[in-house]
C-alpha cells in the first residue's frame, strides 16, 4: 500500500514537472537581440533584430523603441523573417543620438500565447 502509494507521487511529480518545462518551452521567449540585452555600442544600428524561441505571428506582434527620457523612437516597419518566423526585424529610418535605449517586445507565437518584455541598449 505505501508502495503504491510512494508511486503515485513519483509519478505525478514527474508529469508536474513535464508540464511545467513544456509551457516554458511552448512560448516565444527572447532567445537573442541585435544589439543585445545590456550591449554597449558606438554606431547607430539600421535594424533592430530579435529572435524569439518560437514563431511569431505578425500581426499581433510588435516592438516599440524608446529613449532614456521614454520618447519612443519613430521605426520602421515590424517584418517577421520569411526564411524564418522566429527571426523579427525593425528598421530604424534615423540615426540614433547617443543615450541609453529601451526595446519593449509584445508578441503572440504561432501557438497561440502572448509573451512580452524588454531590454536595454547604450549607444556611446
Ligand atoms: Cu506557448
Amino acid at each position: 500500500m505505501l508502495q503504491r502509494l510512494k508511486n503515485v507521487i513519483v509519478a505525478t511529480s514527474f508529469l508536474a514537472a513535464l508540464i511545467v518545462s513544456q509551457q516554458a518551452f511552448a512560448h516565444a521567449h527572447l532567445a537573442s537581440a541585435t544589439p543585445a540585452d545590456k550591449a554597449t555600442i558606438s554606431e547607430s544600428p539600421k535594424m533592430l533584430t530579435l529572435t524569439f524561441t518560437e514563431g511569431v505571428e505578425p500581426k499581433f506582434s510588435g516592438v516599440m523603441l524608446m529613449g532614456a527620457d521614454g520618447s519612443m523612437v519613430h521605426t520602421g516597419k515590424f517584418t517577421v523573417d520569411s526564411a524564418d518566423n522566429k527571426v523579427v526585424n525593425v528598421p530604424l529610418t534615423a540615426p540614433l543620438k547617443t543615450g541609453s535605449y529601451r526595446v519593449d517586445w509584445h508578441v503572440l507565437s504561432v501557438d497561440g500565447h502572448k509573451t512580452k518584455g524588454s531590454y536595454n541598449f547604450t549607444l556611446k
